[in-house]
């Protein structure tokens, strides 16, 4: 989720001092993608170690300690080969701190260093296996298990090269990562892989390459293509690591004529692109290994469709077009990053085999909420509306009260708190100033405080018994999208949690696990309206106000979508519960009052049809958002957007997402800065 970038100069001469700027200014490139500290590290000038500098903060604060550390005339003198690696971090396990951060470290000599994006899903396991070896971590990353893990077999197979080493470690590796280790063992050498996470590789020769692929080493044993079935581990079990084939060691070399060569690893093309425009994009489980200045790539086993090479491509875009991903805002760019968001939320957590959910982060907790006299989500904006979004869902599973509170409103009313109330704070951020003051008055009054964030060692996070991490990835523009998203699937997979030992509700909650397994792919469709919304766009962006109407699992919809257009396009904008219509708005509706309508086929179609008939009749020419397929439905408009079926607690994960693309486009047509809102900030940290 955050920023890799390791330099590699073999035969070119480069003073520790030239590296270590060029390893800022990597990190600097990628400081876009959000983080929330930073590190590096170099030889030691004596040659023989490794020096770290790590920072909790802004890459500049690590600039400062580097400058103030490194200022020795030592660092000066030229190094004709030489491996640097850095890292932005975006705290997933253990809060940002000087040790949390990266590079993480195989043990105080510093043998193997790693650096690390993504999340080892199955650290936990593998921190045990090596405890009860006598390892000892000083930190709480997930990242740690790997430094220690390569040390570890480095010891038991000391005749392994570097890469044969990484590979080992990668097989008994879960989740996601992409990550590039040093070693004083194996000086001049980088090795890199990547599971989930994105890395690139970028090549810098004085002359033009000699080719434009590498070909890909496979396992010695495996001469016949084989589908990758992933070797199943029983989880939860750790046992001796399997000795797996070891790959060729002959002809490990890039077809490269030239001697001096430079090498680039980084999460993204924006870190690499000043230096050079040849970059290979690596796939999931390659290893990418550097010696002696000769750069191979290696799988285990063969992929039928794998086409057995990697390509070196020639980048063509800048670096302001690579840092947004193509995507003229960021905000665009997350709304695109959602079936990938998705997923990052449920790794690990939803075990689609076994049709399980475990949240570790509450998991201690679980018979206490049970035993709880309501639950209470409190939040602000978007977050709140996560909350009315998945309230019908939480009350049906855990069969408790559930109060949804606006955090200010709440705390105007001086609400009642007591001892057996679980009170949930939904904050991306988790500095938002209302909902932190909201926590502090629940925490005083003795209830149990469940933090969901997205920001590891905020202050939300930090003041919470117990939460649950969103993993949505850093999210940068102001207008929130995919945390919203990822806070509504926090919840689902709460109340998951919460009804796992109800028998009556085994079918209930399997029928929507197996929907959650679909979401991803089912938010890709929804995301091909792109086009269909903003033609819809064009004939909304010059009215004044747009209403948004809908009902049950829909409402928070409807909210959202309004919040959405306000504080995006500056017009105005409401949602309407259904319902209420004809308890006044009705009043709003005639043939030039923009009005569009959710209508799903879920158990308040027949009430939703009801209303959409009272719109029409006063000559209301909504648009409708309908199932594909509905032809009834559409009949009631001209203009209609279909979506997937899925089941009906998760419709709002795909009725959003409309919502999110009609804000942008009225945004870009009304001239508006989709990325920074006017007057709004990314978190409000005053009341
Ligand atoms: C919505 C805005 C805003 C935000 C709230 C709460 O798009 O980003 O409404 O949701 O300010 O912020 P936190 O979720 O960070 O507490
Ligand atoms: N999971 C790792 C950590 O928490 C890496 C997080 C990241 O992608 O930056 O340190």
């Amino acid at each position: 989720m955050c920023g890799i970038f390791a330099y590699l100069n073999y035969l070119t001469p480069k003073s520790r001092h030239e590296v270590l700027d060029l390893l800022v200014n990597g990190l600097k490139r990628l400081e876009y993608r959000g983080y929330d500290s930073t590190g590096v590290a170099i030889d030691s000038p004596e040659n023989k170690d490794i020096v770290m500098v790590k920072r909790c903060g802004k890459v500049k604060v690590l600039e400062d300690a580097i400058n103030e550390g490194f200022s020795g005339k030592e660092y000066d003198a030229p190094v004709m080969t030489h491996v640097g690696i850095a890292h932005t971090r975006w705290a997933t396990h253990g809060i940002p701190c000087e040790t949390n951060s990266h590079p993480q470290r195989s043990d105080e000599g510093n043998s193997f260093v790693v650096v690390h994006n993504g999340i080892v899903t199955n650290y936990k396991d593998v921190k045990t296996f090596l405890e009860k070896r006598g390892y000892v971590f000083e930190s709480d990353t997930d990242t740690e298990v790997i430094a220690k893990l390569v040390y570890h077999l480095w010891k038991k197979h000391p005749g392994y090269s570097f890469r044969e080493l990484v590979e080992q470690v990668i097989q008994q590796l879960e989740g996601a990562f992409a990550i590039a280790i040093k070693s004083k063992h194996f000086p001049g050498e980088c090795v890199a892989s990547r599971r989930g996470s994105p890395l690139l590789v970028g090549i810098k020769t004085k002359t033009r390459l000699s080719t434009d692929h590498i070909p890909i080493l496979y396992g010695k044993d495996d001469k016949s293509p084989q589908t990758c079935e992933k070797e199943h581990r029983p989880h939860g079990q750790t046992r001796e690591l399997p000795v797996l084939p070891r790959i060729e060691s002959a002809s490990e070399f890039m077809p490269l004529e030239e001697k001096e060569v430079e090498y680039f690893f980084a999460s993204d093309a924006s870190a690499v692109i000043e230096h050079t425009n040849r970059v290979i994009y690596l796939e999931d489980d390659d290893v990418a290994a550097v010696r002696d200045g000769t750069l191979s790539i290696h799988r285990l086993k063969k992929c039928q469709d794998d086409p057995h090479a990697r390509e070196i491509t020639t980048l063509k875009m800048e670096i302001q077009q690579i840092m947004k991903g193509n995507y003229d805002y960021f905000m665009l760019k997350e709304i695109f990053e959602q079936p990938e968001s998705v997923v990052n939320t449920m790794r690990g957590r939803v075990r689609f085999d076994s049709n399980t959910v475990v949240l570790g982060g509450i998991k201690e907790f679980i018979p206490e909420i049970k035993r709880c006299r309501r639950l209470m989500l409190i939040g602000c904006g978007t977050s709140y509306h996560s909350a009315v979004a998945t309230r019908q869902l939480l009350e049906e599973l855990t069969e408790l009260p559930v109060m949804v509170e606006l955090a200010s409103d709440f705390l105007d009313r001086n609400t009642p708190i007591f001892r057996d109330d679980v009170c949930f704070f939904i904050s991306q951020s988790g500095e938002t100033a209302d909902s932190l003051m909201a926590l502090r008055y629940c925490k005083q009054r003795g209830a149990l405080i469940v933090g969901i964030t997205n920001t590891v060692g905020s202050s939300i996070c930090r003041e919470s018994h117990c939460g649950v991490h969103i993993n949505a990835g850093p999210e940068i523009g102001v207008a929130s999208t995919k945390a919203y998203t990822s806070q509504f699937i926090s919840l689902v997979m709460f109340a998951l949690v919460m009804s796992e030992d109800r028998l009556s509700l085994q079918q209930r909650r399997l029928e929507i696990i197996q929907a959650l397994s679909k979401l991803p792919d089912q938010i890709r469709e929804v995301l091909k309206l792109d086009k269909q919304v903003q033609e819809l766009a064009k004939d909304l962006f010059h009215h004044k106000s747009l209403l948004i109407m809908g009902r049950g699992y829909n409402f928070a919809t409807c909210l959202e979508g309004a919040l959405k257009v306000k504080e995006l396009t500056y017009m105005h904008s409401e949602g309407i519960m259904a319902g209420e219509l004809k308890h006044g708005p009705l009043a709003l509706i005639d043939d030039r009052m923009p009005v569009l309508m959710i209508v799903l086929r879920d158990p308040v179609y027949v009430k939703c049809i009801n209303a959409l008939q009272q719109v029409t009749s006063r000559k209301g020419c909504p648009i409708i958002v309908c199932e594909e397929g509905d032809e009834e439905t559409k009949s009631f408009s001209s203009r209609s957007l279909e979506i997937p079926r899925t089941v009906d607690c998760l419709q709002g994960i795909l009725t959003v997402i409309p919502m999110q693309l009609l804000s942008y486009h009225i945004a870009v047509l009304r001239g508006c800065d989709v990325d920074c809102p006017r007057n709004l900030a990314k978190s409000v940290t005053v009341e």
